[in-house]
């Protein structure tokens, strides 16, 4: 074990443009590690406090700092994360903000897998850990705060589910993108791109599911493999407080689970993300009921990645997933008992990143450590990329 001697912070860059928090932790040996915060757009209500870079970076330097440099060992992850939590002294990081928390957190994970010489998948998953590696869900139309004019629903995901490996999956996925491209230009379409990568036109949710579906069966025949179709609603932001309100219409809490239903059985959906508030833990236990045997409904915004709210969710049998970012919650040792709080429930882990991203490639290896079933994190775009190319050397490796 090596003590931590310098914990720095600064401001870089996300793929938004916006500015987030990076941390370095070096240790007594010369271990190095450097990891950056994300950022989300549809944040959910009951997620740790991600503060404004400058004020974050500022209460960390005050707060945690000087409690880990000389203090704590690189490699006792849990010691590491107690006092960052000891050093905030809320509930919710909104001292020193889960962007720091997340970021140092993450950088002394990095320095204790460089200590070892061992990737940081090694070093969080262990020599038992296997060769299972997650399939990736891949954004191919979005809409919902990731894109103005767009679709309602958040993500429309392709789901390679029969792919033999991530490098196959991974390059489906971005077939499957490319050519929903080609078809929405041949339709007269010019579409953009929302924060996440994927085509953003200005065309109805059924509309851009279908084509997804469509142009994701030519895929799968052509490479040989199955792939499924995936949704994240991210029925937060369509919630007034009384009903689901979409471009055209708006849907009552029951005339909301009725279409998610509907969706799922016309077009064969076998993930949905969100489908309903984060507060109706009722309605998401009425829909898993009815669909679950064959549907993972995940909890991103309900659950938060919070065990307090994953406890509640599994008393209600609300869902069968749980979506898994670790700054929704701020550190990694409450990322990990989240996943192994699921797990121990049957809840499926889905390992994700936040629509405001960088180059960093944590998840990636925290998906494979923990033997997750599936990633989230985009199809295409550099800061998406980053994370899925190294899925793909990760898997080589291994
Ligand atoms: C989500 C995420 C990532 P955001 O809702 O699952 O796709 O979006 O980071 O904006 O919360
Ligand atoms: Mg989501």
């Amino acid at each position: 074990m090596t003590l931590i001697t310098r914990v720095g912070v600064r401001r870089v860059l996300d793929s938004r443009g916006s500015p987030t928090v990076e941390a370095i932790v070096e240790t007594e040996s010369g271990g190095r590690g450097r990891a950056i915060a994300p950022s989300g757009a549809s944040t959910g209500a009951y997620e740790a406090i991600e503060l404004p870079p400058e004020e974050a970076i500022a209460a960390a330097r005050d707060h945690a700092v000087p409690r880990l440099e000389g203090a704590v060992y690189a490699g006792d992850q849990r010691g590491v994360d107690e006092v960052l939590r000891r050093a905030d002294g809320t509930e919710n990081f909104s001292e020193i903000g889960a962007n720091s928390a997340v970021a140092i957190s993450m950088a002394a994970a990095k320095a204790a897998a460089d200590v070892l010489g061992a990737p940081l998948y090694q070093h969080l998953g262990g020599a038992f850990r296997g060769r299972n590696f997650p399939v990736p869900l891949g954004n191919i139309i979005g809409g919902g705060e990731h894109a103005a004019d767009a679709i309602d629903i958040q993500e429309v995901l392709a789901v390679p589910v029969g792919a033999p490996n991530p490098a196959d999956a991974v390059f489906a996925n971005a077939r499957i993108h490319r050519s929903v491209g080609d078809r929405l230009q041949g339709e007269g379409h010019s579409p953009g791109k929302g924060d996440e990568g994927a085509w953003a036109p200005a065309i109805d949710d059924e509309a851009a599911i279908e084509l997804v579906a469509d142009v994701t069966a030519d895929v799968a025949d052509a490479v040989g493999f199955e792939i499924v179709l995936g949704l994240d609603v991210a029925a937060t932001e369509l919630w007034t407080g009384d009903v689901y309100e979409y471009s055209e219409t708006t849907r009552s809490p029951g005339e909301q689970r009725e279409y998610m239903e509907e969706l799922i059985e016309t077009y064969d959906i076998r993930y949905v993300e969100d489908p309903l508030e984060e507060t109706d833990f009722a309605g998401h236990a009425d829909l898993t009921g009815s669909v679950g045997d064959d549907v993972l409904i995940c909890g991103d915004d309900l659950f938060v990645t919070n065990t307090d709210r994953l406890a509640t969710g599994i008393e209600a049998d609300a869902c069968n997933s749980i979506l898994i970012k670790p700054n929704q919650i701020g550190t990694l040792s409450d990322t990990v008992d989240a996943i192994e709080l699921g797990r121990d429930h049957g809840y499926e882990p889905v390992i994700s990143h936040r629509s405001g991203e960088t180059e960093d490639t944590t998840i990636a290896h925290l998906a494979v450590a923990m033997r997750a079933p599936y990633i989230k994190t985009g199809a295409v775009g550099g800061e998406r990329t980053a994370k899925l190319n190294e899925l793909i050397r990760i898997a080589e490796d291994a």
